[in-house]
């Protein structure tokens, strides 16, 4: 799967704008992904492939094929509620272990195999922490699902992939506690479990209910990443709510008031930005108008990741075009803050577990 052939949009224009020179030095700086969403990040050949070998392909539902070919195509989101409504036909695509095992295997290799259109073979990401959300179905439980995407994660070395486990928004109490207790036990047996993660709608669920689920995480030695802030509609309340979970990361963090700086700031919890997420959702208008500026200026670690590959047609390197590409294409940043920039994405990568 190459980086740039298969990309359009904010980061294709990017990259294209590009000297030779300048894609070579992207390509070839060492840059961790640590936001990338499993179920967002398969590649369409991959759907497509899945879709054909459905155990019962005629039982599909019809707008399984339209998904896919208006994602080829490309998806226009009006705004990001529009977003959550993709999944359901990527998830009847991969809800039992096979299946399942296939996608986690595609997207690993996008993010860490040789991209062919690099001259040296340097794939896009030096390392990547896939996170995802286990799901259950009549084909495998929660623990099932984690156990087939950590034998592929697996199968990479310790210093180039790692696992977060997702919780949902949208999941009650007695789901939640049962998705942290596998994430814990897989971890205490040895397997690649570095985080948990908070995703789903901005706007779901009640946040109080999350407080012990990643306190009993933190516990036992896993990173903490939750998206947070990531509309305007996400209160005063649900951000500090959050922020009090003692985060070690934070998901895209759009709208931060001074309150919630002052936190991020003093606890240096990294910032994990999707340039051309925050762009297709809408949630940024412009690239000028984007927060990242903003913890550049003050020095705050951040880490520049695709978020979901898959709908936003974006790349790792598409996404560093972003930085260095000129204005209005880019931000115009130099090489040498492109290079400190990527040094912090290496440098907020969740802990390992001590036997790996
Ligand atoms: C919040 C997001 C997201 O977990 O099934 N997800 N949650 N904000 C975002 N930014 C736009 N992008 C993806 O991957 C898909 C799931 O990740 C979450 C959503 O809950 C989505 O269903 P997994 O592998």
């Amino acid at each position: 799967m190459s980086s740039s052939s298969s990309i359009a949009g904010y980061a294709a224009a990017a990259l294209a704008s590009l000297t030779a020179g300048q894609v070579e030095f992207l390509r070839a700086l060492p840059k961790a992904e640590l936001h990338a969403h499993l179920n967002g990040c398969i590649p369409v050949p991959t759907l497509r492939k899945l879709a054909a070998e459905h155990s019962d392909a005629a039982s599909l539902p019809e707008n399984v094929h339209a998904g896919i070919d208006q994602l080829q195509k490309g998806v226009v989101l009006e705004e990001i509620h529009d977003f959550f409504g993709l999944f359901p036909a990527i998830y009847a695509l991969t809800s039992n272990p096979e299946a399942l095992a296939e996608a986690a295997r595609a997207v690993l290799a996008l993010f860490l195999e040789s991209d062919p259109e690099a001259p040296n073979g340097q794939s896009q990401a030096a390392y990547l922490e896939l996170r995802t959300t286990p799901r259950e179905s009549a084909h495998m439980t929660r623990r099932r699902y984690l156990e087939t995407v950590l034998d592929e994660v697996e199968r990479y070395p310790g210093e180039r992939a790692a696992l977060i486990v997702s919780l949902d928004r949208r999941m009650d109490a007695k789901v939640a506690e049962e998705v942290v207790d596998v994430a814990v036990a897989l971890r205490n047996e040895g397997r690649r479990v570095v985080g948990v993660d908070l995703c789903g709608d901005p706007l779901a669920g009640d946040m109080k209910e999350f407080e012990g689920h990643f306190s009993k995480a933190k516990q036992a030695g896993l990173g903490v990443t939750l998206h947070i802030a990531e509309t305007t509609e996400n209160t005063h309340e649900d951000t500090l709510r959050l922020l009090s979970f003692k985060p070690d990361r934070l998901g895209h963090a759009t709208f931060l008031d001074v309150d919630a700086r002052d936190v991020v700031f003093s606890n240096k919890a990294c910032v994990e930005i999707c340039l051309s997420s925050n762009l297709l959702c809408k949630t940024v208008s412009s690239l000028d108008e984007h927060h990242l500026k903003h913890y550049l200026e003050c020095n705050h670690p951040v880490a520049i990741c695709t978020d979901d590959t898959l709908p936003f047609r974006n790349s790792l390197v598409g996404e560093y075009a972003l930085l260095l590409a000129q204005k209005p294409l880019g931000l115009g940043l130099s090489e040498q803050e492109v290079v400190r920039v990527a040094g912090m994405s290496m440098t907020s990568r969740f802990a390992l577990p001590t036997a790996q």
